[in-house]
């Protein structure tokens, strides 16, 4: 994310152009070191309107991925082409924050730390530095209206979250986007308790080798594939590269259960109700943290007394909004700029709490529809008006809405930890390495894993007509194994017909919802339990939420594979009570089975909307 923030305001001070300036677009730089409760300085740089007459709202940003940007104190540039144009039109006051212990502030950082002030008086977390920074600073920038708002992606987004939890009586709205929810259930570090390796290796890593820095894994290689691979168990990350110095890799090799470290760092144990009006925004193809905003939202829908939580889906990776444009991601295009239709919203909203314009009349989720590429309006979300349907596995490689009537039906396949199917096609490159397409890899055609032997297609005949899916998907697979562990990865996937408007998109695999889930977690996240070779099991993973059209002449599939490497670890498929502790001998191939029978209905659960 920092890199890419880096980069754009680099864009913006290459062009800044002095002669065509709008009103509000020439911006001053101050730095202060704002003092919290305990005392620690938070380095704080402050981007207000050179000669603003009226006063004006104060819009955050803080981040432990550094603040500061490259003008210096007391000089002023031009906004124009940058972050803030958008949004800066009319004026605001910016204001971007190192959290604590990252970059130029004082402190220690504890990544994600709970917010713990509400339970136990007189602790300091992020909400209570953000009250405090709020104070000073509505207490000290001049000509300032005495409101504020606070908005972010990923860790920021989760900031803006906790800066809404008990906030300073001048926030008035906070934008969480992409905000992490539950880093054991569905975001950044686990899924369904499967350990996301690549990513949370890399992620400790860079945030927490050098406090001044982000720091880049030194590998050796740059297809990573084989490193992951030859790492072995993972008892190794310590023992040969990380040295238990990465606090973060610690916890995760002593919590490998949904033990009360998980518990009680997931949002949903301190975020409870829109205490402030909340934007919460998330993309269907986020690579990071694509459950935290739609967790979020639908949990303080719940409590919205006040009607002001909303949400905006659209179809992006982590943060392609705040982009300048996001009109395709990988090969799949978008038909329009959906970055500036949001940012124009996000603009909007802003204004209203903070200004006071417009009628604020906003609703409830503004949801982009993939496949027709509309902008859609929903008073409830996930809406009502929609119809369950089962799309079922079915013999011969199938997949259809008639339930199967047979005692009879199954496919098996051999998985194989030393073997596994990687997640996207190589070269795996460092996830923020050079050359990473890490951020397209939700949309990435499945065909390069269709045609192995231990990844399994069921697809369905071509569609007469279009089908809308909006809503919560939900996979059901009836599942034996020949182990006693195993993860399942089901994929729903849109198959483009062999000739496609778009020639390059012909017989295209798009996902357009995956998940994994690790089995021994299958009855409890809490307690795993191994499974017994060859029992029956039905294993329930979220897909989470879609809004798509599969056009007509389309194909629906649903694949479904037991290793997705390196983005998830390697189950050994042999029970052990710690994974991160597994022997070499205790990764073992294992025979899955996987059933469509009147009893063992494997199938997705959709949401079908009538149009
Ligand atoms: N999604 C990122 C993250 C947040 C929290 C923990 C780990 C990763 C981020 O980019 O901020």
């Amino acid at each position: 994310m920092k890199k890419y923030l880096i980069l754009v305001l680099l864009v913006c001070f290459w062009f800044s152009d002095y002669a065509q300036t709008d009103t509000f677009s020439i911006y001053k730089k101050t730095s202060v070191m704002i003092p919290m409760r305990d005392g620690t300085k938070l380095f704080t740089v402050i981007l207000s309107p050179v000669n603003h007459s009226q006063p004006l709202p104060i819009l955050i940003q803080r981040t432990p991925y550094g603040a500061d940007i490259p003008v210096k104190d007391g000089n002023s540039f031009n906004i124009k082409y940058s972050r803030f144009t958008v949004l800066g039109k009319g004026g605001y006051i910016f204001v971007l924050q190192d959290i604590r212990g990252k970059y130029k502030s004082e402190g220690v950082m504890q990544i994600h730390q709970p917010i713990i002030h509400v339970k136990e008086k007189g602790k300091i977390d992020e909400s209570t530095d953000t009250y405090d920074t709020v104070d000073w600073l509505v207490k000290n920038i001049a000509n300032n209206n005495g409101k504020a708002g606070i908005y972010g992606i990923s860790y920021p987004g989760w900031l803006a979250l906790v800066a809404a939890v008990d906030p300073h009586p001048a926030l008035k709205a906070s934008s969480e986007q992409a905000c992490m929810g539950d880093l054991f259930l569905g975001d950044d570090f686990h899924h369904n308790g499967a350990f996301r390796l690549s990513y949370g290796m890399e992620y400790s890593y860079e945030v927490e080798n050098d406090k001044t820095t982000d720091s880049d894994f030194p590998f050796p290689q740059y297809d990573l594939f084989d490193w992951y691979v030859k790492l072995g168990s993972l008892n190794n990350v310590n023992e040969k590269y990380l040295h238990n110095k990465i606090p973060t890799w610690n916890n995760f090799v002593q919590h490998p259960n949904y033990d009360s470290f998980w518990q009680k760092n997931s949002t949903l144990n301190y975020v409870t109700h829109p205490e402030i009006p909340m934007l919460h925004v998330g993309g269907y193809f986020d690579q990071e943290d694509l459950n935290g905003p739609q967790l979020m939202y639908a949990a303080m829908e719940k409590k919205d007394t006040f009607n002001r939580n909303f949400i905006v889906l659209g179809p992006w990776n982590h943060g392609q909004w705040a982009r300048p444009n996001a009109d395709s991601l990988g090969k799949i295009s978008f038909e329009s700029n959906t970055a500036a239709w949001f940012q124009d919203l996000q603009k909007s909203w802003f204004d209203y709490w903070l200004k006071g314009f417009g009628d604020g009349k906003f609703s409830e989720a503004n949801c982009f529809q993939t496949g027709t590429n509309i902008w859609k309006k929903y008073n409830t979300w996930p809406p009502k008006e929609v119809t369950t349907e089962n799309l079922y596995a079915a013999k011969n490689n199938s997949a259809s809405f008639i339930k199967p009537n047979t005692d009879k039906g199954s496919v098996s396949y051999i998985s194989d930890p030393n073997n596994p199917v990687p997640y996207r096609t190589l070269p795996i490159e460092a996830t923020y390495g050079t050359g990473s397409r890490w951020r397209q890899w939700h949309v990435e055609d499945q065909r390069f894993v269709y045609s192995r032997p231990d990844v399994i297609s069921f697809t369905a005949d071509s569609l007469k007509e279009d089908i809308t899916v909006t809503g919560k998907i939900t996979a059901h697979v009836f599942a034996s194994t020949t182990g006693t562990d195993a993860d399942f990865i089901v994929k729903l996937i849109d198959e483009y017909p062999a000739f496609d408007k778009s020639l390059s998109m012909s017989n295209y695999q798009l996902p357009v919802a995956m998940e994994v889930f690790r089995g021994r977690f299958r009855k409890s996240f809490t307690r795993p339990e191994p499974f017994v070779p060859g029992k029956v099991e039905e294993i329930v993973i979220d897909l989470h939420q879609i809004n798509h059209t599969f056009k007509k002449g389309h194909r629906l599939m649903i694949q479904i594979q037991s290793t997705w490497f390196p983005v998830i670890d390697r189950n050994p498929q042999k029970f052990v009570s710690n994974i991160f502790e597994a022997k070499e001998s205790d990764f073992i191939k294992a025979v899955h089975t996987i059933y469509f029978t009147q009893k063992y209905p494997t199938h997705i659960e959709l949401p079908v909307m009538k149009q």
